[in-house]
């Protein structure tokens, strides 16, 4: 009979109970241990590579099949994919010297080509000219060199029959697709081979906004995923809603503004992905951002307390742009420097602007000057603390007062040490990450 009692209890809670619990609860309860995410948002800074076969037109992937390069053109892309120089190695490098910790590559795109050797699909490397396993020389060459190796995947698929869209931005449902079977088999088919084969530090999904993908398949496949790798992290486009910001709802550990610096968060972690230059996939002579812009970029990321995944886009032959490559470099070159001021720090206490950002660390302060324009800065709502010593990373101590309301004038020399970012190393007398966020006051 007490048996028969907690049968019949059980069977209460599963079938009245769970189902009444919101997607929403449940999506809450499924995120990624906030020690992993501290390590992740440690890193600040990762290239993101968007490549496949796409790059032989020189158009945007994905997006240009069926616009400028006709589908059934771009569909046969693949056989003819052939990045002789393509160096695992020579992309991992690029990336550390351009200080990177992590890198995270286009397994599959909307277009549905793999650049693994599936089993799931014949739209993959194995049967382009090339026949290596892209994916699996860069996870190898990221863990020989030390940086995180990280995959993107996104929930189109305009190749696949059963996918129910078969063109970028169609509307209509395709009848004869069969979305269950796509996401059941094919889906965490894929997903299971790179988790298994690859063991991805991260994933970032894409396509969340996809009519045919559900919040109830979002919070299926966070679950299956975490069950392959609990470790393992993932971004908010997993789940449908906000991009920008987390939610009560969002699926996903962390927050993904596009070609956008995200906005101050200490709560939320958050990473910003960004072009160097305007198209994800390779353009030839694509306009690239200045040495200026890359380095504002990530001191005002890391000044929001949020990571930055710059993207590259390789060419054809498997080969990364000399200026870009060069770029990159130049970013590596003031992040020997600086360095200290970016990784392992906290954003704030206030929100970046176009003339400085602020990072902190245990007891420190860094001000990122970008503006050569102003003589003086001043800090307000530094209460309770009291300003030690200034000085600028790698040069001489800069003069600042600190008035009786805590309000602290830095006095600026006529020249400063780096054009695009001179950092100010302040030491306080208390910890700089427990100051909470201060409003500046326009004027
Ligand atoms: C997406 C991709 O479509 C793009 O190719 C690239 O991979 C980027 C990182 O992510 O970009 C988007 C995402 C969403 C929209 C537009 C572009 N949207 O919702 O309009």
């Amino acid at each position: 009979m007490k048996k028969l009692c907690l049968l019949f209890i059980s069977f209460f809670f599963l079938t009245t109970l769970l189902p009444a619990q919101s997607t929403q609860e449940v999506a809450a309860n499924i995120k990624t241990n906030k020690k992993i995410m501290n390590g992740f948002m440690d890193l600040r800074f990762g290239m993101f590579i968007h490549w496949g076969p796409v790059t032989l037109r020189g158009t945007e992937i994905g997006w240009s099949r069926g616009n400028q390069v006709p589908v059934e053109e771009y569909d046969n892309l693949y056989k003819e994919f052939d990045p002789v120089l393509f160096d695992a190695d020579k992309w991992v490098k690029t990336a550390k010297d351009a200080g990177m910790k992590y890198l995270t590559i286009t397994a599959k795109h909307h277009d549905g080509f793999c650049l693994w050797p599936t089993a799931f699909t014949e739209h993959n490397i194995m049967h382009s000219q090339y026949k290596k396993d892209i994916v699996g020389e860069l996870a190898k060459a990221c863990k020989k060199q030390g940086i995180k190796f990280c995959i993107y995947f996104t929930v189109l698929d305009w190749y696949d029959p059963n996918y129910p869209n078969h063109l970028p931005g169609q509307k209509e449902i395709d009848p004869k697709a069969n979305m269950n079977k796509f996401v059941n088999t094919t889906m965490k088919g894929e997903l299971k081979e790179l988790i298994t084969r690859y063991h991805p530090y991260m994933l970032w999904f894409d396509g969340d906004w996809e009519k045919p993908w559900t919040q109830e398949y979002a919070v299926e496949m966070y679950n299956y995923l975490k069950s392959l790798d609990p470790n393992v992290i993932i971004n908010n486009r997993l789940g449908k809603g906000d991009h920008v910001e987390m939610t009560s709802t969002s699926v996903g550990d962390y927050a993904t503004p596009e070609q956008t610096i995200g906005a101050l968060n200490m709560k939320d972690p958050w990473e910003t992905c960004m072009t160097i230059c305007q198209q994800w996939a390779w353009k030839p002579n694509d306009k690239m951002k200045s040495l200026k812009e890359c380095i504002q970029t990530l001191a005002k990321t890391s000044g929001g307390n949020g990571n930055l995944l710059f993207n590259v886009g390789p060419m054809l032959d498997g080969r990364m742009e000399e200026r870009q490559i060069q770029r990159l470099k130049e970013m590596g070159d003031w992040l020997k420097i600086y360095g200290e001021s970016i990784y392992n720090t906290k954003g704030g206490p206030y929100a970046p602007n176009d003339t400085f950002a602020t990072t902190r660390k245990g007891n420190k302060l860094f001000v990122h000057i970008f503006s050569d324009k102003i003589k003086s800065l001043s800090l307000p709502g530094l209460t309770d603390l009291k300003v030690l010593r200034a000085h600028f990373i790698g040069g001489a101590k800069v003069s600042f007062t600190q008035e009786t309301n805590g309000d602290v004038v830095i006095s600026l020399p006529a020249q400063l040490p780096n054009e695009n970012d001179s950092v100010i190393e302040f030491d306080l007398n208390s910890n700089a990450e427990n100051i909470p966020v201060i409003t500046m006051n326009k004027n």
